[in-house]
């Protein structure tokens, strides 16, 4: 099976060599779509040597910086693979889980699968009180508008079938690409799964972004992609 991997990558210089190799260190045959967001550290230059190193690397670059959804729709354009799975650019998911994301689809019976942190994979760092507590709100109205009972709208991980993947025609720039995709799917009346994973989440003296105007985002896109 060839695996699509989209990663977004805005100023990511300080975990991009190592997620990279962590990717290409799985047990799968990768077509690995690097998109670069408009970085302004080094990370477009870690890219040029990366694709330059290795075969299966194809790499995308934004003028400037439009939001995490924005690099995925560029991704999802090229994605060749059986299945495309999204790998955030910073060390927080580990792509040794690709083995217990995909087994569902493996076995033919998911067309898209979550890696949930809230289902008790082997660890998970212990989150920031109220980002739990957004989290838990975000993913509670994005099932009630969707009818579907996901424990983690929010994750990262999130694997597609090659022709749900194509289906999807992402249209948000920022974070709200997330209740999108979920919308979409719902709508799609495919078969979901979802599956435990580790999470080793970072803190913002680590580099972590998200904020509250990013959940406020996330609402209105709840109920914007439902209608
Ligand atoms: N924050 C942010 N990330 C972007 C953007 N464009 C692409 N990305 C990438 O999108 C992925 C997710 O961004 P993160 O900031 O890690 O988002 P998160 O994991 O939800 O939140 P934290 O890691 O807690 O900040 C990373 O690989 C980023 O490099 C952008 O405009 N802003
Ligand atoms: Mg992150």
């Amino acid at each position: 099976m060839k695996l699509s991997v989209v990663m977004p990558i805005f100023n990511e210089e300080r975990t991009l060599e190592e997620i990279v190799r962590r990717v290409l260190a799985t047990d799968y045959e990768i077509d690995l779509v690097l998109v670069d967001d408009g970085s302004t550290d080094g990370s477009r230059e870690i890219m040029k040597r990366l694709e330059s190193e290795h075969d299966g690397i194809r790499c995308f670059y934004h003028e400037r910086n439009q939001g995490k959804g924005a690099a995925l729709g560029t991704g999802f354009k090229e994605v060749v693979g059986d299945v495309v799975v999204i790998q955030d650019a910073d060390l927080e998911y580990d792509p040794q889980d690709y083995k217990i994301l995909l087994h569902p689809i493996e076995e033919g019976h998911a067309d898209v699968v979550y890696g949930s942190r809230f289902l008790g994979g082997r660890y998970v760092r212990v989150h920031l009180f109220w980002h739990y507590v957004g989290n838990r709100m975000l993913t509670l109205l994005s099932n009630m508008l969707t009818n579907l009972n996901l424990s983690d709208m929010e994750t990262c991980y999130k694997a597609f079938r090659i022709d749900v993947a194509r289906k999807l025609d992402i249209q948000s720039r920022s974070f709200a690409v997330e209740p999108e995709m979920t919308a979409k799917v719902a709508r799609m009346g495919v078969r979901v799964y979802e599956v435990p994973i580790r999470y080793a989440g970072r803190d913002y003296a680590e580099g972590k972004k998200i904020g509250f105007k990013d959940a406020v985002l996330a609402v209105l896109a709840i109920i914007r992609w439902r209608f």
